[in-house]
């Protein structure tokens, strides 16, 4: 009597387990059959609320007609999109989110930007570094070195790589500029070495901006320079500049992404041009989201 019993459980068990599991991860992992919104609570990831890709993200809701559908835009930081990024790619969930290269991101995560037809993101972008107004005269030396300073993607996202993987971002740029001398030194070349004159450089604790500071004012100390870092929100960035409170700040994501600020304070500053070429700003997905490519989708799958 009571094996039978067992039996019959057993049996039930069987057949109840496989159902359960399927309806739960049919409700976790992406499905392309269903429409997307619904799947992701019509959200997408962003990061800190001052980034210039989160107001071109709201940009992108109006022009794509996505604000009306009851899209949102989650404010939230770097760290914490991609860790929701990480988790949402551990189940296969859906997600959408906030993405730019160079970042540690792309290369960590099977992710690809979607296209952007109403070209809200802008094509490519550059990094520019941005100086008070009279360094020029004050400080020559380090004017110099900030105006030839000039690297690559790819030599950034070393940098960024070592940081994410918790390495102290001094040491990272330190290493970096060991193993970067020739480079380094088209920076420096023929510039006269000062003894002690202070230097202050403002940034965002953006993985993309820890990198580049940090190396550019060890390649100052290096000159002789004392130089300080001081991370704040990216307006206050360029309030510093601006009335001339710090002296440097490489972060300038242009045309699209900083280009508010680069038109509020036109004039007072001087713009060195890019310290960096063929960065990208737009929304970006899995890659196992296969039928979702443009913001297009967003509405429409
Ligand atoms: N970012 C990275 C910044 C600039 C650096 C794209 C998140 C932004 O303002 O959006």
């Amino acid at each position: 009597m009571k094996k039978q019993k067992f039996i019959k459980l057993f049996l039930l068990a069987l057949l109840i387990i496989p159902i359960i599991s399927a309806c739960s991860s049919q409700t976790a992992s992406y499905n392309s059959k269903e429409k997307l919104g619904p799947q992701i609570n019509y959200t997408i990831t962003g990061i800190d609320a001052g980034a210039g890709i989160m107001s071109s993200t709201q940009t992108a809701l109006k022009s794509y007609g996505l604000e009306k559908d009851n899209w949102q835009l989650q404010t939230s930081s770097t760290a914490a999109m991609t860790s929701t990024l990480d988790k949402a790619i551990q189940d296969k969930r859906p997600i959408v989110v906030t993405g730019w290269q160079p970042h540690w991101m792309f290369t960590k995560y099977p992710i690809k930007f979607l296209k952007d037809p109403k070209n809200v993101f802008g094509k490519a972008e550059h990094i520019n570094t941005v100086v008070r107004k009279g360094l020029k005269t004050d400080k020559p030396e380090a004017y110099t070195i900030l105006d030839r300073f000039h690297w690559t993607p790819a030599q950034m996202s070393k940098v960024m790589l070592n940081v994410n993987e918790g390495m102290d971002p001094e040491k990272a740029a330190k290493q970096w500029i060991k193993a970067n001398p020739k480079l380094v030194n088209e920076w420096t070349k023929g510039v006269k070495k000062v003894h002690g004159q202070s230097l202050k450089m403002t940034y965002v604790s953006w993985d993309s901006e820890i990198a580049s500071t940090n190396v550019i004012a060890q390649v100052l100390r290096n000159q002789g320079y004392k130089v300080t870092i001081q991370a704040m929100e990216i307006q206050p960035v360029w309030a510093s500049i601006a009335t001339g409170a710090a002296d440097a700040q490489v972060s300038a994501w242009l045309p699209k992404t900083s280009g508010l600020f680069y038109k509020d304070y036109k004039g007072r500053f001087d713009d060195l041009g890019p310290n960096l070429e063929g960065a990208k700003v737009g929304l970006a997905v899995p890659k196992y989201m296969t039928n979702i490519n443009s913001i297009e989708d967003l509405k429409n799958k």
